[in-house]
């Protein structure tokens, strides 16, 4: 088996539409978004990526970890393979022909269609960008070489783990297998077996231990913790877990979705160093290399599909079902092993309140936990008063946002806070499932400092009030504030008006990550409160 990053410099072309054929008479660079491209910000277009791969011949494996919206794959001008499913990590197989030099095509725009069976909305409050966001590689295999290892813990008293191998097209004779590069040993082939991982430690925000197991060559890592949901409180490895930390988007101005490794860990340093434990991974299935770094650094994780205030005609659509479950076995099977995944999600903020939701969810659900169990599952939502839904999924997460949209004309809606947290604690006091604010903030504009609403005093007020509210309060889990950073959203349609310079604002830093009042105020509180250093 032989891997191949094809990252790096493209030939690249921009059409209006699928009739215009690509001239690539410039270049672009890949991971990248061609909408940050000098000039082309808010366009909508397709991006024709081109570049020479050299191959010995014969099977091979494509795959593109996160693009735009549709895209093609064209290998020697032949398709190879298409996706419809922004953010996800695909791969496509094909005969990949004789040894030698071929030609790679991705073909990907960022054009937004109405069909209702389409993963991106135009109304989805954060901007849909274009590009390849990700690593593609290409492997070239033989018929019995592994393609995939899932490691799922079972137990954090024996460190026993049960291990799924999954060879590309037919199975090997035997396995061998090591723990961290010591002590091979071989057996027949078999598709599933369980076993004690030698000299184990265990995984924890506060040590994240990680292992790793090679299997015929491949390696995958993993770390062994055991997550429990079955009552109000969330516990990892036997110990109760209080989530507090925030919602971020895999978004820059200057590099769309296709964030720099580095801009990522910088991230991730700043949420550690705030005092945060916990990312909910706004909206959409997360990057590899952010996984692979919550793992290192200890930082918990909810991964989600693709999804936004999706309706209940687009809900009951079977072509939107169908691409949501596979969404969602995308999601499963590229994340399964991180163990800073501690949460699956699907559907923010969905029409939970009617009965197309209901159908949908229970599928959504079942689809993930065909591949997982370990994991509780649950969805978003911004109805809890009048949700239908919360029986079908594991956890209570609601998206609240008392003192920002839920007052009217109030001078100050900062006294809606504590009462409207008190009032969901007692509306779900005898449900046995944790309770979690997924969202809860205001906006505020990076510079102002009035003290009124959409001021930066404002802001840390009010994220200053939530906090202290879910830390004193038990029947809450956890909260994710809304948002990390300020991030790029409608420019397009009327939602502009409440998204001033086409930016959601309520970021506690601005979108070059520069901090607001809240970001210092919440890490003085976090450290009070022993949860920063
Ligand atoms: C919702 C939604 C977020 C964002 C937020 C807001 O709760 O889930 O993506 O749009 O509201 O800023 O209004």
């Amino acid at each position: 088996m032989k891997t191949q990053l094809l990252n790096g410099i493209w030939d690249f072309a921009l059409v209006p539409d699928s009739s215009t054929k690509p001239e690539y008479n410039t270049v672009t660079t890949v991971p990248g978004c061609f909408d940050t491209r000098p000039g082309e910000f808010g366009e909508r277009k397709i991006g024709c990526y081109r570049r020479i791969v050299t191959v010995s011949g014969g099977k091979a494996m494509l795959t593109i970890a996160g693009c735009g919206i549709h895209s093609e794959i064209f290998w020697d001008g032949i398709s190879v393979g298409s996706s419809d499913l922004p953010y996800n990590k695909e791969e496509y197989i094909f005969d990949s022909g004789s040894a030698g030099e071929h030609i790679l095509e991705i073909i990907t725009d960022n054009l937004i269609s109405d069909d209702p069976g389409e993963q991106f909305k135009r109304f989805y409050d954060f901007y849909a960008f274009g590009g390849i966001y990700s690593d593609v590689t290409l492997t070239e295999f033989e018929a019995d070489d592994i393609r995939h290892i899932e490691v799922i813990p079972q137990s954090y008293e024996t460190g026993e783990v049960k291990i799924k191998v999954e060879p590309f097209e037919k199975a090997p004779a035997a396995l061998k297998i090591s723990f961290d590069g010591k002590n091979e040993k071989e057996m027949p082939f078999t598709e599933e077996f369980s076993c004690i991982v030698p000299d184990f430690k265990l995984w924890s925000p506060e040590e994240p231990n990680l292992h790793t197991v090679t299997i015929n060559g491949k390696t995958v890592s993993f770390g062994i913790r055991i997550l429990d949901w079955s009552t109000q409180e969330f516990k990892l490895n036997g110990k109760p877990l209080k989530l507090v930390g925030c919602n971020r988007h895999e978004s820059h101005p200057e590099f769309g979705a296709a964030t720099p490794e580095n801009l990522i860990l910088n991230d991730l340093l700043l949420i550690k160093q705030e005092g945060f434990n916990f990312i909910r991974g706004s909206h959409y299935p997360q990057r590899e290399i952010m996984l692979e770094l919550c793992d290192k650094l200890g930082l918990l994780v909810w991964e989600e599909a693709l999804g936004w205030g999706n309706k209940p005609e687009e809900l009951g659509d079977a072509n939107f079902i169908a691409r949501q479950e596979q969404q969602c076995r995308n999601m499963v099977r590229k994340s399964i092993n991180h163990p800073c995944v501690i949460i699956w999600g699907f559907l923010n903020e969905c029409a939970s309140n009617h009965d197309n939701a209901r159908v949908i969810i229970a599928k959504l659900k079942a689809a993930i936990n065909a591949l997982d169990t370990s994991r509780p599952v649950t969805f978003a939502t911004n109805r809890p008063r009048k949700d239908i839904c919360f029986d079908l999924v594991d956890l209570l997460t609601i998206n609240i946002y008392p003192g920002w949209y839920d007052i009217v004309c109030k001078p100050d809606g900062i006294g809606e806070v504590l009462p409207t947290l008190d009032e969901f604690a007692e509306q779900f006091k005898d449900i046995q499932k944790p309770l979690i604010v997924s969202e809860i903030g205001a906006s505020a504009i990076y510079g102002d400092h009035s003290g009124y609403r959409w001021s930066e005093n404002y802001q840390s007020r009010l994220l200053e009030t939530v906090v202290n509210g879910i830390l004193d309060k038990k029947r809450y889990t956890g909260v994710a504030l809304w948002l990390f950073c300020d991030a790029n959203t409608y420019i397009e349609t009327e939602h502009f008006f409440g998204r001033p310079r086409g930016f959601n604002n309520k970021g506690m830093l601005n979108e070059y990550r520069k901090p607001k009042i809240s970001w210092y105020k919440l890490r003085e509180l976090l450290q009070e409160r022993g949860f920063a250093k």
